[in-house]
């Protein structure tokens, strides 16, 4: 079957599901001419059966408040892939989440995976419980209400959860918990464990580092650094957060981060306490950014808008999924920006990407640039199947030598004759090649 015919197919078959078309038709359509020079795939329907979720479990989760009020929200597990390992990804909790936004993460999760060179196949779950405003003790009973039903389709050799959107080292405490209790056994089932009972050192930062030596890469294969670049920085969560405090300690100066009030405009850059500041306004729960200009002076609160008008050489979308548009692109190419590192899943719009590439902005997508995050949980778990823990430096030197080796990829297989670097191309034929090869040579399963 073409490409195209794929596409329509889907779209016909999965009506109402525009998250899960936009990332498949991206893949789909930059691996095209590897997928119609290898025939072998076409013949093991590599295509039809990579854009399908291997299972979907869709589970009920009732809860009760602190006033004794009942809730029910839905949970979901999507097992995408697992040609290459186990399926991996993290657990979002969030009011938007659908079937539409977990079957585009699972399957950017396939790409990603593969990317790191560690044998993870694809996954993605979550549900549409929203943790603003709840307490601890509400968290703690939706995360367990969570895993009484998600404890069955898990195992640290079937499929290994973590953190995404609101679900943080709490949350995976949580769930973990009940998961040991009802299966008797301490195992590496989740990632983004505590420190004490089985998580990596540098997980926490994994993302928002590796994001920026990814950045990092980009800039030294023009003879560029980070010394003195102005970062825009979307969000303020945890990727936000590593990657404000990798920047600043290469140099760079990051000037905004944002929430969904609006974002935060701060001349002097971030550091210190400031970048601290960041966990504290997290952990309030409340998700809104107006506090940190309050607390600190010459930084300005724009309301209701977001940071891409602000003028400067790096953009970093660290929030959600097509934060960034077309005329978000506009404004940042107007401003002369010199790349755009998608730090989010699928943080730009269609619109916005091409707007990029016609301008020759570099452009690298979140799933080579937010790799670092799941590369750092594949390092969690080598190390809780080896019962042993390595140090900072240890860790961080492989989550280094993984972005390097990622943005290596991309820039072999996205590199045109101009010399500019297609990089999302890249990352999508090296992340396909690997997994459609393992599929091929696994058999129709
Ligand atoms: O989007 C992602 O890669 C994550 N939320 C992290 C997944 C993981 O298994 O660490």
């Amino acid at each position: 079957m073409k490409v195209k015919e794929i596409l329509a197919d889907l779209e016909k078959k999965h009506p109402g599901e525009p998250e899960y078309h936009q990332a498949v038709k991206e893949v789909l359509e930059s691996i095209e001419d590897v997928y119609n020079e290898n025939p072998r795939f076409a013949k093991a329907g590599v295509l039809q059966r990579l854009v399908e979720p291997d299972r979907i479990f869709t589970f009920k989760v009732p809860w009760m408040d602190d006033q004794g009020n009942v809730h029910v929200n839905i949970g979901y597990r999507v097992q995408y892939n697992g040609a290459i390992g186990p399926y991996k990804g993290g657990i979002r909790f969030h009011p938007t989440v659908n079937l539409s936004i977990l079957k585009f993460l699972g399957f950017e999760q396939i790409f990603k995976n593969s990317l790191t060179s560690l044998p993870m196949g694809g996954g993605k779950g979550g549900a549409d419980f929203d943790p603003r405003g709840k307490s601890e003790n509400e968290v703690m009973r939706f995360c367990q209400s969570f895993m009484l039903e998600l404890w069955k389709h898990i195992g640290p050799e079937t499929d290994v959860p973590a953190g995404d959107i609101g679900v943080g080292a709490r949350e995976v405490g949580f769930m973990y918990g009940m998961y040991k209790k009802l299966v008797n056994e301490h195992t590496g089932v989740f990632t983004g464990k505590g420190l004490n009972w089985g998580g990596s050192l540098i997980r926490p930062e994994a993302t928002g580092f590796g994001a920026v030596y990814f950045v990092k890469e980009m800039l030294d294969t023009v003879n560029d650094s980070l010394k003195g670049k102005t970062v825009a920085i979307s969000g303020f969560g945890n990727v936000a957060w590593g990657a404000t405090l990798k920047a600043t300690q290469l140099g760079a100066k990051v000037v905004t981060i944002s929430g969904p009030d609006g974002y935060v405009y701060d001349p002097a850059g971030l550091s210190g306490e400031k970048i601290d500041y960041m966990l504290e306004l997290r952990a309030s729960n409340q998700d809104i950014v107006e506090p940190y200009a309050k607390k600190f002076a010459g930084s300005k609160f724009v309301k209701g808008k977001k940071p891409w008008e602000v003028k400067v050489d790096i953009a970093m979308p660290c929030a959600t999924q097509n934060e960034l548009n077309g005329e978000d692109a506009k404004a940042l190419v107007a401003n002369k920006v010199q790349l755009v590192a998608e730090v989010s899943n699928m943080g730009c719009t269609p619109e916005a990407i091409a707007e990029f590439q016609k301008n020759k902005v570099h452009f690298a997508p979140g799933k080579a640039v937010n790799a670092g995050g799941v590369a750092t949980s594949g390092l969690e778990m080598t190390q809780n199947s080896m019962k042993l823990n390595w140090n900072k430096e240890e860790v961080d030197e492989k989550l280094h030598t993984i972005m390097v080796n990622i943005h290596a990829a991309c820039v072999k297989n996205g590199r045109r004759e101009d010399g500019y670097i297609d990089y999302v191309k890249g990352a999508n034929i090296a992340g396909f090649l690997k997994v459609a090869n393992a599929m091929v040579d696994q058999g129709l399963v």
